[in-house]
């Protein structure tokens, strides 16, 4: 054995110097560039010094966790929707400002060198963000929580709106270099079985049954860590990304035996597997790959905790004490296949043992209602692809269903309606996460609610004990902190710097109410953040518009439910008003629009084209002016929501009722200041509860009239008892906004007049509208409305993703808290 010799570390000091010299010697030396031009060197070079600043804790934390063993969480995920990280690790290091003199110091600025980092977009929308606000909240409440997901050299496409229509483009957001951020792990690599065939064995010792999986492919994963750290409190968390390539890499004998294309032919197909993320927000798409990518996300991460418990246990009689998985909506559910597999068929542990393991270790995150996202895979190609986990699968649903049978004996229909393996040979991953899970949760007290009287009806009457409700958060830091540096110094010097981490802070702020020099101080910092979304809007788009107009954002993803469409036949109608003259005591307004369309999903991107074409009129009629006007910011995104939440005055959320989750945006909007206009729908509802009834501009039907009204909707009742409705229906229907594209917005206008509009769009039009104009009213009133905007933010704790994960904690995980020292 070479003898090691105890070099000792110096902590790397972050004065401004140190980072300064630091910063040219990675430029010089690493990169080998200069200060000459701005680009992205001078980027990496500042995350190479600031992630240096973080490998010692995060080896430190790491440290923690093996030597204390404590019990562990871990976030299995598709999704992790990070964006840019430079700015969030400053201020949780807390060297934002050397850092910035040290770059002032060069003649750079930390302000313009930042927007150089590209998002990590390796999500689609509310889903992959919560997943990050979440290890963000872990690594500052000191949880030993770990994430899992995938590493897609291709994250959400980029897009680009062209004479109003989208275009997709492909985001290579790795460029030909790297992540940054990230650690390659080589040592870590895992192997991934897919296809071949099962074949049982007698153990000839024990006479016991053992099935080897065989004849499989294998694919290598390898994992890259990214590192996470909490705010100030040197725990720095590891979120493990796994990247797919080919074993055959290493099987270079038959390159020399002839199958040299073959073998490069299968390494394509492996390593396709982490190629690009599946743009479908809350729909499914059932595409052989992404089965592929769920199995391999999962199989690569129980691996890692099984190898990694095996370094420090002999056994697996604890396991279940120290271990515990949250799985974010059914992506990976098959975890509750594969740890039954590993423990059983690679550790031999019994199917009742093993069976105990999984079903006190797992818990599942329902995130949506609708239908048509509530992931099934075709029994034969699960056969197909993971022989071994189907027939695991297959022998859950028979335990199950005789479980099921006990306790309802005869109800055949029961069984028939509760079974894993659906009739038409499809397997439903929700009901196989719920029957392997001790913990099912919804995202906002009305979504659980719905889960438990609807969906989940059958699952709940059987198991009233595995079903709550964990709301939905955001974490402040980066969404006040980090985004908001204006309201950031303001809070700092009125209520001092813990709200931070301890987000009830801001309820001091409703004594701040009749200071006026703090009123005039709130009101300067909105103003420059709609000043600083108003250049983003002239950079991205070239419209001008007025600060000092009401700025009403609607940024999500483009859905049906999510109306988009409705918020545009408000436009209509306000633009019908001003052509013909009522413009008494008007409030003139800016209509914001951001989000992405699946691109197989043809109404949404209709609704697009719609937006960007009313736009187009709107925006260019001379009697309009700054009245009103329509802008569609193309390319949503974290950092664009970063710019668009603080500048924004009219939050917009107005799915139809029981139909959105929770909504995390509405939440991001409330800390900033914003006023909501909204359905009681989601995670809307409590913030009505938490800001007051009299401080949101409630409209629509709920969940429960929704509902009862299904099947005898009648749209035309509207047009016909509402004549703003048929002003704005006659614009749409004459042509008015595609005079050179005639009949384009057919079936936008088919869909609004369907009785099988599930949406009902046409059925809140009018309580919307009149709602609208309160809220207008109220803008007015600019008194008023600066109490109600300092309102919502001194009454938006309850929304941090602190509070979430403590709730999780307490309820589901029980984790202890480390401190790192
Ligand atoms: N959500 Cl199922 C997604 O972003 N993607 C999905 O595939 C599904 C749900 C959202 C949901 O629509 C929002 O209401 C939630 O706030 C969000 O998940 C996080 O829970």
């Amino acid at each position: 054995m070479v003898k090691q010799k105890a070099v000792a570390t110096k902590e790397i000091m972050s004065d401004v110097d140190t980072l300064e010299r630091d910063f040219m010697h990675y430029l010089r030396y690493h990169l080998g560039r200069e200060l000459t031009s701005k680009d992205e060197y001078q980027l990496t070079a500042l995350i190479y010094i600031v992630r240096d600043r973080l490998v010692e804790n995060w080896k430190k934390t790491w440290d923690s966790y093996q030597s204390q063993s404590p019990k562990r969480g871990y976030y299995l995920s598709m999704e992790f929707l990070i964006g840019r990280s430079l700015r969030n690790n400053l201020l949780n290091l807390g060297i934002e400002g050397e850092i910035g003199e040290a770059l002032e110091k060069l003649g750079l600025e930390l302000e313009e060198v930042e927007q150089l980092e590209i998002d990590a977009g390796l999500g689609n929308g509310g889903l992959g963000r919560l997943a990050a606000c979440f290890i963000d909240s872990c690594a500052t409440l000191q949880l030993p929580v770990m994430g899992y997901g995938l590493r897609y050299e291709y994250g959400m496409f980029r897009q680009i709106i062209k004479d109003g229509f989208q275009i997709e483009e492909p985001d290579h957001w790795l460029g030909f270099g790297a992540y940054p951020w990230e650690l390659k792990r080589s040592e870590y690599t895992r192997i991934v079985k897919f296809g071949g065939y099962c074949r049982s064995y007698v153990n000839p010792k024990t006479g016991l049954l053992i099935v080897h999986w065989e004849d499989a492919e294998e694919v290598l994963a390898m994992p890259f860590d990214v590192p996470i750290p909490g705010y100030k409190n040197k725990t720095v968390n590891t979120l493990r990304l796994w990247d797919a390539s080919a074993a055959e890499d290493f099987k270079l004998t038959e390159f020399n035996q002839g199958s040299y294309f073959e073998a490069v032919a299968a390494k394509n197909e492996a390593e396709n597997i982490t190629m690009v993320l599946y743009p479908n927000d809350s729909s499914e798409s059932g595409k052989e790959l992404r089965l592929r990518q769920q199995y391999f996300l999962v199989s690569a991460s129980l691996q890692d905790i099984v190898a990694n418990w095996e370094r420090h246990n002999d056994s697996y009689d604890n396991f279940a004490e120290r271990n515990v998985f949250q799985l974010n909506d059914t992506h990976p559910s098959l975890a509750v296949a594969e740890l039954m597999r590993i423990l059983v068929d690679e550790k031999r542990l019994s199917w009742d043992e093993a069976w105990a393991i999984v079903t006190t270790t797992m818990a599942y995150t329902n995130h949506t209602l609708l239908p048509e996202a509530l992931e099934t895979w075709p029994a034969a190609l699960m056969n197909r692809l993971l022989p071994r986990p189907m027939q695991i699968i297959e022998e859950i649903n028979r335990r199950f269903l005789a479980q099921v049978a006990m306790k309802w004996p005869g109800d055949i229909d029961r069984q028939r309606r509760m079974s894993i393996l659906g009739g038409q040979g499809e397997v439903r991953m929700a009901y196989l996460a719920i029957a392997g899970s001790f913990s099912v949760n919804g995202v906002a007290a009305l979504h659980s609610q719905l889960l438990k009287e609807g969906l989940f009806n059958d699952f709940y009457q059987l198991w009233p004990h595995k079903f709550n409700n964990k709301t939905n958060g955001v974490t402040q830091r980066r969404w006040m902190a980090a985004a908001n540096p204006g309201l950031r110094q303001l809070l700092d010097k009125t209520i001092g710097e813990s709200w931070v981490t301890d987000l009830s802070q801001l309820s001091k702020l409703e004594k701040q109410l009749t200071n006026k020099a703090f009123r005039k101080k709130w009101d300067d910092i909105k103003l420059q953040n709609k000043q600083r979304l108003a250049e983003l809007i002239k950079r991205e788009v070239n419209i001008k518009v007025d600060p000092n107009s009401m700025f009403d954002v609607q940024v999500k993803r483009i859905h049906e439910y999510k109306r988009q469409l409705l918020n545009a036949l408000h436009i209509i109608h306000l633009y019908n008003r001003i052509k013909r003259g009522d413009t008494d005591n008007w409030t003139n307004r800016v209509m914001i629009f951001g989000g992405k369309a699946a691109p197989g999903y043809d109404m949404a991107k209709l609704v697009i084209k719609l937006i960007n074409n009313i736009a187009k009129v709107v925006n260019n009629d001379p009697d309009v002016g700054d009245k009103l006007k329509v802008v569609f910011i193309p390319n949503y995104s974290v950092s664009s929501m970063e710019v668009i939440a603080p500048g924004t005055d009219l939050s917009e959320q107005i799915s139809t009722a029981g139909k959105e989750a929770s909504g995390t945006g509405n939440m991001k909007f409330m800390m900033n200041g914003a006023l909501t206009i909204g359905t009681l729908d989601g995670a809307n509802v409590e913030i009505r509860e938490a800001v007051g009834e009299e401080n949101f501009f409630l409209f629509g039907l709920t969940a429960d009239q929704a509902l009862a009204k299904a099947g005898r909707y009648n749209p035309q009742d509207y047009i016909d008892n509402d004549h703003d409705l048929q002003a704005v229906m006659r614009l749409l229907e004459v042509g008015h906004f595609n005079q050179h594209e005639p009949g384009i917005f057919n079936d936008i206008i088919a869909s609004l007049k369907t009785h099988h509009d599930q949406w009902m769009v046409l059925a809140d039009f009018r309580s919307y509208v009149d709602m609208q104009a309160k809220a207008a009213d109220a803008y007015q009133d600019k008194e008023h409305w600066t109490t109600l905007s300092i309102l919502n933010t001194a009454r938006s704790s309850v929304f941090s993703t602190d509070r979430t994960m403590e709730q999780y904690n307490d309820e589901i995980w029980k984790l202890p808290k480390i401190a790192v020292k």
